[in-house]
């Protein structure tokens, strides 16, 4: 059976582990000889979206974007993992009507799956790892808007997968979001 595509949306803030889990992830699907690919701020904040910075109206811009190509990818059969901080509901919300309206164009298109993966961690966590020393810096007004800092984070409420890094490890993590798409019968 020829593989389908659909979109694996990580939303998180920044070092909750969203792009260890997601790059973990893809390299077990395309073990399983699965075509998957990653989106994230290296090859897309520095490409497609150099233009944009972290106001809520470029963040917003950054994840619509974010959603086009991600549909593109699903469109191609392709498994498209998605690890932006994706602060908003509405811009997430707008991603999955993307996704769902694809399946409309012709009679018998299916919808294309789209899976939002909430990597929960508290802020204090994510604050105590600090790799780039980004809340630091945020704490001290060096940066503006910082997510979960000074600009909000709104929080899923209904994701179809949660995930928390601090309680389990990236193993653990990766298992749990496979079994799931397993059981969904999508790999
Ligand atoms: C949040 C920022 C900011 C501000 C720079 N707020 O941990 P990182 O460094 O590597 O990941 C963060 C990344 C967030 O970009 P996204 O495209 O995921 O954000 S959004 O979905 O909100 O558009 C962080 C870095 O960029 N970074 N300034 N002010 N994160």
């Amino acid at each position: 059976r020829k593989q389908r595509g659909f979109t694996l949306w990580f939303t998180g803030l920044s070092a909750s582990g969203k792009s260890t889990v997601a790059t973990a992830l893809e390299q077990h699907l395309l073990h399983l000889g699965l075509a998957a690919y990653r989106l994230d701020g290296d090859n897309v904040r520095f490409g497609l979206n150099k233009d944009l910075g972290f106001s809520d109206k470029d963040r917003t811009e950054n994840i619509r974007r974010i959603g086009e190509v991600a549909k593109l990818f699903a469109d191609s059969s392709t498994i498209a993992l998605t690890s932006f901080i994706s602060p908003f509901k509405a811009d997430r919300q707008l991603a999955r009507e993307l996704h769902e309206a694809a399946g409309s164009q012709q009679p018998g298109d299916d919808p294309l799956p789209f899976i939002e993966v909430y990597v929960d961690v508290p802020v204090a966590v994510a604050e105590q790892r600090d790799p780039k020393g980004l809340y630091k810096k945020a704490r001290a007004g060096e940066i503006k808007e910082f997510t979960g800092i000074s600009s909000p984070y709104e929080a899923p409420e209904n994701p179809e997968i949660t995930i928390r890094t601090h309680e389990r490890s990236v193993e653990e993590c990766v298992a749990d979001i496979v079994a799931w798409l397993e059981e969904k019968k999508l790999i």
